[in-house]
């Protein structure tokens, strides 16, 4: 049965919906940044370009990398946007967009994402370059889709208990990265991480500008959690989102972080521009090693 033409969009000249791009645009490997101006940030060190698109929020350059094809893409920010890319970078490898079907054959992408992030630990300073082994979203997206066999419902739980998480939010789910991409992005640089993703930058991340928040003491409580030795780490804004939707549709993925707020000491990195250069340039060094 074919997807009808409300379900699976596409554009006038026949590419996906919101991403505006084909099937043979993408690279196996994509990497995924929040800001689309950091697309050519990572771009500029490819040998050439050979696909730029730009949509909403995603632009998208394809080209390689000491011969490897690699694509990064901008999902811009939060986890309603991780819905639509990941769903959409998945339906250009796994559904036949004239056909409008599923293909026979799946395919597996591999995905980084390369972002940045607030530490809430006093030992994980700014500028250091973080390894997700692990996330928990707070944003909920992942109860919208029914296949929850890869969810770490234990982990959860014990966050709900000790936290006395409200019901008024989500309901936090843990998912993993993929072992192997952890594996290649991982070395004597990374700390390792269990990251937070928050519905929003202030109030969800309880930053008090003007607005007061309900409980101002939920980062603590964040920090304190533990569970069986597994702390929180950090937050930031996309990380569950990416991992779940990833593990649903059968991809790798990992998230690195560079750490540009420490919420604990209250400082700010005064070289993120240089720190995230650093960051780019180990991640595709990783990449094709
Ligand atoms: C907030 O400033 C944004 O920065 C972080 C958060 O996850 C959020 O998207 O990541 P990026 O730098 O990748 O956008």
């Amino acid at each position: 049965m074919s997807l009808k033409a409300s379900e699976l969009i596409l554009n006038a000249d026949g590419s996906i919906y919101h991403l505006g791009l084909f099937p043979e645009d993408l690279g196996d490997t994509i990497i995924t940044v929040g800001d689309p101006g950091r697309v050519s940030t990572v771009s500029k060190y490819f040998d050439k370009i050979e696909v730029e698109q730009h949509k909403r929020e995603f632009t998208t350059h394809t080209g390689t990398y000491k011969g490897k094809r690699i694509t990064v893409m901008s999902t811009g920010m939060g986890t309603d946007n991780i819905d639509i890319a990941l769903t959409e970078l998945d339906a250009l490898v796994n559904i036949d967009l004239k056909e409008k079907k599923i293909k026979k054959e799946l395919s597996s992408l591999d995905i980084i994402r390369i972002g940045t992030t607030g530490s809430i630990r006093k030992d994980i300073p700014i500028n250091s370059f973080l390894v997700s082994e692990l996330a928990i979203g707070f944003d909920g997206l992942l109860h919208y889709y029914k296949d929850d066999s890869f969810l770490k419902t234990d982990i959860s739980e014990a966050f709900i208990e000790q936290t006395d998480w409200s019901p008024k939010k989500a309901t936090p789910y843990v998912v993993e990265a993929s072992e192997k991409l952890i594996n290649k992005l991982s070395s004597s640089s990374t700390v390792k991480g269990f990251t937070g993703t928050n519905v929003g930058f202030y109030g969800p991340q309880a930053r008090i500008l003007r607005n007061a928040v309900p409980d101002p003491g939920m980062n603590d409580k964040i920090r304190d959690f533990d569970y069986k030795g597994l702390r929180i780490t950090n937050l930031e804004m996309e990380t569950s989102g990416i991992y779940g939707m990833s593990k649903l549709m059968g991809h790798n993925a990992v998230s690195m972080n560079l750490v540009l707020a420490n919420r604990e000491t209250g400082e700010f990195s005064e070289n993120a521009g240089e720190m995230m250069d650093k960051l780019i340039k180990y991640c595709l060094d990783r990449i094709v090693s």
